[in-house]
């Protein structure tokens, strides 16, 4: 006799007037909510760099999928500083999982409670299961792990944390490292003075349109209920589910530690993250629309990774950024227009700011 598999259904946070969706005066700071659940499981004591994007994210997913939740972790920054001998930082089960790994140790995760609770060897519900890849692991070496789950659909959520860099290893480029992003293999110098060469890859959009039959979704540790509601859609969605989350890392991109969730905003707001839910029963994105549109020059000047860049290497990053506008729906309006003009810009070091709070250091 077969047993039925129980799922979980967690309710939603109630989201208005508390993002980016409203003005910076009304909203943008009222995201630390009283109605938040107060559990913790991934709780304090863990040895990742203050200001660390990724822990944050971490906090806000483990949160919102609360204690019955079994987590896989590929190797990155998350796994080894969260992970010292005999001790990390879960009340929850975890399992570390090679880089490449992540998608297929979950599927097997999956299969295995599946099977289970259909046996009746394991009373159930069907627990919250998810794994949370760098972007090193995510877009790069073990993509197509994840690419084999998101495809056979195996009820799960597969984020990446994306710190747009191989951090544990020394701060090198990935996939996802943004044009004239300097990082330890991308240097800039008289032969590349912009650094990184290459655009970043879109592995959401190749999430959900290389996985049609997938819920994917992209945000950002600037919108911390969106990120927890994104996690419970995710965890809610009968089969594979896939989360791309842009979380800074202090150490690799040099800027105030106390700006990680400032720049999760201004990412958004300079059009260089475009945030967007992908429904895969209408097979639509929804895009979000955020209510201020910066230069990107707002959101380069924080920090330090940038502070080489050139008149036409900031113009570079405008154009992508415009094109992001336009393909969300949005009005790029003439200022950011003119920003395509090199002739526009001076050295980054030397750019004029709309929001020149905090400059990263040597930017
Ligand atoms: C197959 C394989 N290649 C290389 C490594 C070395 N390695 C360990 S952590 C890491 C960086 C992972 O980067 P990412 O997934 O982006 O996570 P982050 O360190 O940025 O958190 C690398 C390359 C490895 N463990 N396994
Ligand atoms: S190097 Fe970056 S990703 Fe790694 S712990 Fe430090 S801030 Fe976090
Ligand atoms: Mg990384």
């Amino acid at each position: 006799m077969a047993f039925e598999v129980i799922r979980h259904q967690l309710p939603l946070f109630e989201e208005e007037g508390r993002s980016a969706a409203v003005d910076d005066e009304q909203g943008r700071d009222l995201h630390y909510l009283p109605d938040l659940p107060e559990e913790d499981p991934y709780a304090a004591g863990h040895r990742t760099c203050a200001g660390c994007g990724p822990a944050i994210q971490y906090r806000w997913v483990l949160k919102a999928a609360g204690r019955d939740t079994v987590v896989a972790g590929p190797t990155g920054c998350m796994y080894v500083a969260n992970s010292t001998y005999l001790c990390t930082p879960y009340t929850v089960p975890w399992a570390h999982t090679p880089i490449a790994s992540g998608g297929s140790f979950t599927s097997g995760m999956a299969a295995g409670y599946e099977a289970m609770i259909r046996k009746g060897r394991y009373p159930g519900p069907y627990p919250n299961i998810l794994v949370m890849a760098g972007d090193g692991s995510a877009a790069d070496i073990g993509i197509g792990s994840i690419s084999g789950a998101l495809y056979r659909n195996h009820d799960a959520l597969f984020v990446c944390y994306d710190n747009e860099c191989y951090a544990n290893t020394g701060i090198q480029t990935s996939p996802t490292t943004p044009y004239a992003g300097m990082t330890t293999f991308t240097p800039f110098g008289t032969a590349i003075p912009e650094g990184k060469k290459l655009p970043p890859k879109n592995l959401a959009k190749m999430m959900a349109e290389g996985h049609p039959h997938c819920y994917v979704a992209t945000t950002t540790v600037g919108y911390p209920v969106d990120l927890m509601n994104k996690t419970r859609k995710g965890l809610n969605h009968v089969g594979a589910a896939f989360l791309h989350c842009y979380t800074p890392c202090q150490k690799g991109w040099v800027y105030q530690t106390s700006m990680t969730v400032e720049l999760g905003r201004r990412v958004v707001e300079s059009g260089l993250w475009p945030v967007w839910e992908y429904d895969p029963e209408m097979r639509t994105y929804r895009y979000f629309h955020p209510p201020v549109q910066r230069p990107v020059t707002d959101y380069l000047a924080m920090q330090g990774r940038f502070g080489h860049m050139l008149p036409e290497h900031v113009a570079t990053t405008q154009v992508a950024a415009n094109r992001n506008w336009e393909a969300i729906g949005m009005d790029v309006p003439e200022t950011l227009r003119e920003g395509e003009d090199p002739a526009r810009h001076q050295r980054l070091h030397d750019e004029e700011y709309s929001m020149p709070l905090n400059r990263g250091i040597g930017a």
